[in-house]
């Protein structure tokens, strides 16, 4: 069972039809086997073997997905990367993932070319730039590739095929091991639920780098046999022009997404007569965003629940009528799952708990962090830190209500607090700092710090605190709001009420 071969069977069956479309180019089933081919023998020649891996820092494009093909061809895993992680960031995901090859491009590498100099194990190779299919003989390091097909499949079953890094609840990122068994099963189940064949027309906005757009997206389409149009980013109007013009019958994405189209909806108006299903995930999809998208579109979004660590856990069904606003569905095929109270008793149906999770989708552990590993797990069950109930008068039917995890989801990102509060605490004027998140019409959430310096009349403001802390945090982690306070609001305990904080702010 590896995730790969089982791809290149796919590709057999439908050879030469379009696969993907990007950039102005077509990229044929069998273009695509072939391309995985010839990456996985640059790999072996790199000397890169069964359960070594292989970062990818590269922009959205196809040799991505050739890359990451051939790892999982020759047993090697993916590692990857935000192109837009800064240059702490980077480094810590190669050192921490101990990777022995990064597959970059020289504008992205020149940010980390100092940092990562002291790493003596990782080989370096570039691609020509862009995203753009440059053949892997022309990759600056790669050397004389050899006309032989090298793949042979040593992976597979319960072998790591990615390492997914999360945002860390102690500051720092874990990397979560997915396995081959964790990919195909949660590939299968999703067709089967979404109904997905090589009729399909799928549209791709989102970044590769993520478990929604490379797994759930790119995995289940080459699976399927379905065409994806691909974009190199998400642009509202393009969006909704691409929809018509593509005869697209499948769309993939983030509420945040959805909340875009909607903003340009009455301006482009696109026929989506072909249109199939619109599929919202990776954060909680309003009821009134869904209402409102059904109103103006006719369609109702199929709602579905996933995490790094379990890929996909549930979805709505394929039938509208059975779609319900606020709900996130059913458990996938060969997924379980059950509602805990904080002291780990299985709750009454109705009653809120914590969603718990068992099944061949649920991971292996994060990457030599054997004590976090054990920590998430309770007699073999996934704790996913979300808050829910199941509806004891419609089949058990999954709603999420909240997170026991300080998580802030913005825009399908994730963020920990403590990673960011960190970040900020860096700087040599500030005693301490208390991260949370405040609603926002766009992103869901944004992330919004209180921060406390050390002098009252430090000149410091917020304008240079965030400047300082883009150096540590990519974009989406900095916050939107600064607030300065005179202290920080504590509870008897001493513990941070951020719960006032979010009060006092919103
Ligand atoms: C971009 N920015 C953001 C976000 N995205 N700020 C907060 N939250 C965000 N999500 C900031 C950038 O730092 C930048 O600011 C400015 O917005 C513009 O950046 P740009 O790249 O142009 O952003 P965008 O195109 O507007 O992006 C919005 C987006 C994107 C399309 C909604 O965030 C996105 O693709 N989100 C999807 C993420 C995803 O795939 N998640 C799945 C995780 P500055 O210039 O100041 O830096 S997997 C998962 O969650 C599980 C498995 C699941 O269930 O799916
Ligand atoms: P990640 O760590 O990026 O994989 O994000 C996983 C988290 O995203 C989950 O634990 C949930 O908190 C959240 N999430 C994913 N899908 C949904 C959804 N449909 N509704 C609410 N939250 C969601």
């Amino acid at each position: 069972m590896n995730l790969a071969k089982i791809l290149s069977e796919s590709a057999v069956v439908f050879g030469e039809k379009a696969a993907v479309l990007f950039s102005g180019r077509t990229y044929s089933f069998l273009d695509i086997d072939r391309s995985a081919a010839q990456y996985a023998c640059l790999l072996k020649q790199k000397g890169i073997e069964k359960g070594d891996r292989v970062a990818i820092l590269l922009p959205k494009g196809m040799e991505f997905l050739f890359i990451h093909l051939a790892n999982l061809c020759i047993g090697a895993m993916t590692v990857p990367l935000n192109p837009a992680y800064t240059a702490d960031e980077i480094t810590y995901f190669l050192s921490d993932s101990g990777a022995s090859l990064l597959v970059t491009e020289q504008e992205l590498f020149a940010k980390i070319d100092m940092p990562i100099r002291k790493m003596k194990n990782l080989q370096t190779i570039f691609t020509n730039g862009k995203g753009q299919d440059s053949s892997p003989s022309l990759i600056s390091g790669a050397g004389k590739i050899k006309a032989e097909d090298p793949r042979d499949y040593p992976a597979g079953g319960d072998d790591g095929a990615m390492i997914c890094y999360t945002s860390g609840t102690t500051g720092r990122s874990k990397g979560a091991v997915i396995t081959h068994r964790n990919l195909v099963s949660n590939m299968k189940a999703l067709q089967e639920t979404w109904g997905w064949t090589e009729a399909d027309r799928l549209l791709h906005v989102l970044p590769l780098f993520h478990v929604h757009g490379l797994v759930v997206a790119m995995h289940g389409a080459l699976h399927a046999g379905s065409t994806v149009v691909m974009h190199e980013k998400f642009d509202p109007v393009r969006t909704l022009k691409t929809l018509e013009q593509e005869k697209i019958t499948l769309f993939m994405g983030v509420p945040t997404i959805y909340h875009r189209l909607l903003h340009h909806w009455e301006t482009e108006r696109p026929d989506l007569r072909a249109m199939r299903l619109f599929i919202s995930g990776s954060a909680p999809l309003s009821d009134h965003l869904f209402m409102e998208f059904e109103e103006k579109t006719g369609f109702r979004i199929l709602e579905r629940y996933g995490m790094t660590e379990a890929q996909m856990i549930t979805s709505n069904p394929l039938n509208p009528d059975r779609r319900a606003p606020g709900s996130v569905g059913y458990p996938l095929l060969g997924v379980s799952i059950k509602i805990f109270s904080p002291e780990g008793k299985a709750v009454k149906a109705g009653e809120v708990g914590e969603v718990w999770v068992k099944g061949d989708n649920v991971f292996k552990g994060y990457w030599n962090m054997p004590q976090k590993t054990a920590e998430c797990f309770q007699e073999g069950w996934l704790q996913s830190g979300d808050l829910g109930y199941q509806d004891p008068e419609d089949d058990l039917r999954l709603y999420l209500v909240g997170r026991s995890k300080e998580l802030i989801i913005s825009g399908g990102y994730n963020i920990y607090p403590k990673e960011v509060e960190s970040a900020l605490e860096k700087h040599r004027a500030v005693n301490e700092t208390a991260v949370f998140g405040l609603p926002d019409e766009d992103f869901g959430e944004k992330v919004c710090a209180a921060v406390v310096l050390k002098q009252e009349n430090s000149s410091l403001d917020a304008e240079e605190l965030a400047v300082f802390t883009r150096k540590y945090l990519t974009g989406y982690k900095c916050p939107k709001k600064l607030f300065f306070l005179k202290s920080l609001p504590r509870n008897a305990m001493g513990k941070i009420e951020k719960e006032r904080l979010r009060k006092m702010f919103s």
